[in-house]
């Protein structure tokens, strides 16, 4: 096993998130780094999801991520079993990250990645309140959770740029309207794009990866 690193993060100091959230993407662009919020429920796919994304972007660009957990290091080791540099933040018992303390998760890798995830606590409701920072947030929907989610997390749904509906090779056991779910999200949040994926089956992961390769690059330039 490759060897993670543990940090014991604390609520911030600051507070003004939302402008401590900013002068991380100024620390961030001065870096070239491009940080995604992960966000979803417990077990939607997010750890499976960005194995696929590392899969498709690790020969393109050099990629690290943060996994935020109240108290495990699974994910974080999951990840750094296929060779990419994983940070495991605790979160002593808060059930969502700010922007101060996705900055101490940044601080602990070897050197800036240029696409950096942040696994978020797995909930579809306080995450949405926090700006981490980001400049990327992504929302994960799996199939059996049910399409009605969207309309009873509506901040979640609104606050994304993306939503990825996930585990669609489970369609046949759930009634999920695929249709009517995004219907219903782009309702909340017109501009949001929207892909289904199977990170089991690796369905639509090259979408989805191009789809965030293209913001890398205009972010870099
Ligand atoms: N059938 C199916 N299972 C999946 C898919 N993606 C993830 N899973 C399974 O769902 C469970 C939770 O996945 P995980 O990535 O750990 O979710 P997380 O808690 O959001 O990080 C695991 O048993 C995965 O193997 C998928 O596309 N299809
Ligand atoms: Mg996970
Ligand atoms: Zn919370």
């Amino acid at each position: 096993m490759n060897p993670v690193k543990i940090i014991d993060v604390k609520e911030s100091i600051f507070a003004d998130n939302n402008a401590d959230a900013d002068r991380l993407r100024s620390e961030l662009k001065s870096t070239d780094s491009y940080l995604v919020n992960v966000m979803s429920s417990p077990g939607s796919g997010k750890t499976t999801t960005l194995l696929g994304i590392i899969k498709e972007l690790r020969d393109k660009l050099t990629i690290g991520v943060m996994e935020a957990d109240i108290d495990s290091d699974v994910d974080a080791y999951t990840i750094s079993n296929v060779g990419i540099e994983a940070i495991q933040i605790h979160t002593g018992g808060m059930c969502h990250l700010d922007a101060d303390m996705t900055r101490q998760g940044l601080h602990e890798f070897s050197e800036p990645k240029q696409l950096v995830f942040l696994e978020n606590v797995g909930n579809l409701v306080c995450p949405a309140e926090f700006d981490t920072g980001a400049n990327l947030k992504m929302a994960i929907l799996s199939i059996p959770e049910g399409d009605d989610k969207p309309l009873k997390y509506p901040l979640m749904f609104e606050c994304v740029d993306l939503v990825v509906i996930n585990k669609i090779d489970t369609i046949d056991y759930f009634d999920f309207k695929v249709d009517q779910c995004i219907e219903n999200i782009h309702k909340m949040n017109p501009t949001a794009t929207v892909l289904t994926i199977s990170a089991k089956n690796h369905t639509g992961i090259k979408e989805l990866a191009d789809y965030l390769y293209a913001k890398v690059e205009a972010y870099h330039g």
